[in-house]
């Protein structure tokens, strides 16, 4: 069957979603909800803003996946709007008390929601990394990568175009960073979480999210909803969404039939930054060796005894390096703001 064609007209002004921020949405603010094969678009600028399909992906697939990423959601302060308001505001970074915006953005609650696969700089951490999880998990790490090279072939298919420009940014990224034969660099897991409306930050701005939920157990809601056009989807297993998450975009309310129920969303994507990471061996270095103020962004040039130091970066050599890294205890916290 051939996806149904949408084009909607948006019900909110940007000016009108741009107030939706934080906001957590009611099942109200679904005006039209997607449980089909659909291309949906702006009627106005004629732009995608999502593609669904149902049962695409095989349940062997899913089933593996929702096994070794259970674990992967933790609980995390650091995400941003999508963890809603407090008192009204929407969460954005602290003023310390010494006048300098603090580093770390503290989510107004604390959320079930982890990465998976690697990360960039930031000013806390200022080298690229493997993530906590593949750092701990990386046997559980290969039993996900089957649903993320499925993911990665449905996206080429359905959106040649902005594939094919972020998968060369990810094929001239450092491989050491990508998930292997992959336009990805990083899987976020949340877990039974109802994001507040949020736009997604530090991804490929040309790229579309790429969304899965693994459930177990019986529940209702949980609609990704693109708040601008009121337009929902009921993610079911097997579903497939590729949506513009730049867009302002939340959840409606999961209504469990008991405790034991999970929703455990995948959003698969490629980190904007990423392009800047050196090898492993080079980012393990910065590592060991930063010092304060150096730069987040751009290609790093280690001096070493006056001389630069080249790196073959082979996976072993960076393995071994990166216990050195956990010794450090550098992998702590790993920071998300979206
Ligand atoms: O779980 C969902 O449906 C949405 C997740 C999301 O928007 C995010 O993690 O940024
Ligand atoms: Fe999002």
């Amino acid at each position: 069957m051939k996806p149904k064609i949408l084009k909607l007209k948006p019900i909110l002004s940007v000016e009108e979603s741009d107030k939706m921020a934080g906001v957590l949405l009611q099942k109200s603010d679904c005006k039209i909800l997607i449980d089909f094969d659909a291309d949906v678009y702006d009627a106005e600028s004629g732009k995608c803003i999502a593609k669904f399909r149902k049962k695409v992906i095989p349940p062997h697939i899913q089933l593996a996946a929702f096994n070794s990423l259970n674990i992967a959601a933790k609980t995390s302060m650091n995400r941003g709007t999508s963890g809603g308001k407090v008192d009204g505001k929407v969460n954005e970074y602290k003023i310390r008390s010494n006048g300098k915006v603090s580093k770390t953005s503290e989510a107004a609650q604390p959320v079930d929601s982890g990465i998976v696969g690697y990360f960039d700089r930031n000013p806390r951490m200022p080298f690229c990394r493997l993530t906590a999880f593949n750092q701990q998990h990386f046997e559980k790490f290969k039993k996900a990568y089957p649903i993320i090279k499925f993911v990665d072939k449905t996206y080429q298919q359905l959106m040649p175009e902005h594939y094919a420009r972020q998968r060369s940014i990810a094929d001239k990224t450092s491989q050491d960073f990508v998930i292997k034969d992959t336009s990805f660099t990083t899987v976020t897991v949340n877990k039974n979480w109802q994001t507040a409306v949020h736009k997604d930050k530090g991804d490929f701005a040309d790229g579309f999210g790429n969304l899965v939920a693994l459930r177990k157990g019986k529940y209702l809601g949980g609609y990704f909803v693109v708040v601008r056009w009121g337009v929902g989807f009921d993610l079911q297993n097997g579903d497939l969404l590729l949506v513009d998450v730049h867009q302002w975009h939340g959840n409606t309310p999961i209504i469990k039939d008991n405790k034991k129920v999970i929703r455990l969303s995948l959003v698969m994507y490629y980190r904007e930054q990423m392009k800047n990471c050196g090898t492993m061996a080079q980012e393990l270095d910065r590592a060991k060796n930063r010092k304060k103020g150096d730069p987040v962004k751009g290609k790093l040039t280690i001096e070493k005894h006056g001389k630069e130091t080249k790196h073959q970066g082979s996976n072993k050599k960076a393995n071994n390096k990166t216990s050195v890294v956990k010794r450090r205890g550098v992998d702590k916290k790993d920071i998300r703001k979206k």
